[in-house]
């Protein structure tokens, strides 16, 4: 069945066209007929995921103007620069799905949508920054790579290309910390301590425990998802234990071990009372994420008046040249 005759067929043959392309593991795209659950769980998703990447500025480029040298602040600045770009893109995906993105600001700065709980932590040193890119970054890869083959298209491309830059912010936190344990005991101290700090946090990261989570059922049944919440927090562990060896840091885990039988390691439970208090406003940079990004987008009223202004004069000028 094509999809004209889906529509000609009404709204049971359009969903049993829905259904078929996801059994067949085809693609969702923009004009296609979709229910409103599926819309509505994307638009939840998508954009929370850019607003995870425009309030996950912050925390980075509060080291900016501090980098301790010309090529690692060119590094960050670059990094920090992607992260724009990844909110862009997040948002265009949203706005193909019918949606207005100053009305997704609007509700992020309202507390009405969630960001990522990761960026509610303060960065209060330069290992800070390294152990973001290898944690934090990490985490965001195990989490995105199978995003690349989500039900819907245009959500599936971003994340094409926002993997590979993530990928790239891994591999310089990764190589920034290396040098870090290769220099003074400070530093080595500087690098356990920002370990400790975000481990759990990182952990956190993949969402509330399997048998938590109110959503995962349906958004795997809809290929949103591709992996539960537990598989790919296991996977994120199993990925960073040797790296952690490598490196020469101990992860604040005593439960951490290999179990040969499973296959896997173990490891302790994160606290999952803080990640609610996280989750409800009450973390430690909550407040200061929100009140920046409200003030920011004060700031920047006046470029966005001035771009439609300019905007509408370029559309009059080429009217009044086609007469
Ligand atoms: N933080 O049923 P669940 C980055 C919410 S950007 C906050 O499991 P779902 C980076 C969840 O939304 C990282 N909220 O939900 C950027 C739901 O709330 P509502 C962001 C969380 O959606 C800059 C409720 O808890 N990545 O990496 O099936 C620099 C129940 O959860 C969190 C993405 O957004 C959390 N950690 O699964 C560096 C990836 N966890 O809306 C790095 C895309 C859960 O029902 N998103 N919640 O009230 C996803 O993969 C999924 O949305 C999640 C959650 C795995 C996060």
């Amino acid at each position: 069945m094509t999809a004209t005759e889906a529509v000609a067929g009404g709204e049971d043959e359009l969903q049993r066209h829905f259904d078929a392309t996801i059994d067949h593991d085809q693609r969702v795209e923009p004009r296609d007929w979709m229910p409103d659950g599926y819309r509505g769980t994307l638009v939840r998703q998508i954009a929370q995921h850019a607003h995870s990447e425009i309030i996950g500025m912050q925390p980075e480029a509060n080291w900016i103007t501090r980098a301790p040298s010309l090529r690692r602040k060119a590094i960050l600045l670059a990094k920090v620069q992607d992260e724009a770009g990844h909110g862009l893109y997040l948002y265009s995906a949203t706005e193909t799905l019918g949606v207005d993105r100053t009305d997704l600001t609007d509700k992020l700065v309202e507390g009405r949508q969630k960001y990522s709980s990761i960026f509610n932590y303060p960065t209060l040193n330069f290992a800070d920054i390294g152990v973001i890119g290898w944690l934090v970054d990490g985490a965001a890869i195990v989490n995105q790579v199978p995003l690349c083959r989500c039900s819907y298209g245009p959500y599936a491309r971003a994340m094409i290309r926002v993997c590979k830059e993530e990928s790239f912010h891994q591999r310089q936190g990764y190589e920034l910390l290396l040098t870090m344990m290769s220099g003074t005991d400070e530093q080595r101290r500087m690098v356990q301590d920002a370990t400790d700090r975000w481990w759990w946090p990182s952990l956190m990261m993949f969402g509330p425990p399997d048998g938590d989570s109110p959503n995962t059922r349906q958004s795997m049944a809809w290929g949103i998802k591709r992996h539960t919440n537990d598989e790919l927090r296991q996977k994120f562990v199993d990925m960073t234990v040797p790296q952690a060896e490598t490196l020469g840091v101990t992860l604040p885990d005593p439960g951490l071990a290999w179990n040969s039988e499973r296959g896997h390691h173990d490891f302790g439970e994160p606290d999952w009372d803080e990640f609610k208090r996280v989750l409800h406003g009450n973390g430690p940079c909550n407040a200061q994420r929100v009140e920046r990004r409200r003030a920011a987008r004060e700031d920047g009223q006046w470029v966005r008046d001035a771009a439609a202004a300019y905007a509408a004069k370029q559309a009059d000028r080429e009217r009044g040249a086609a007469v």
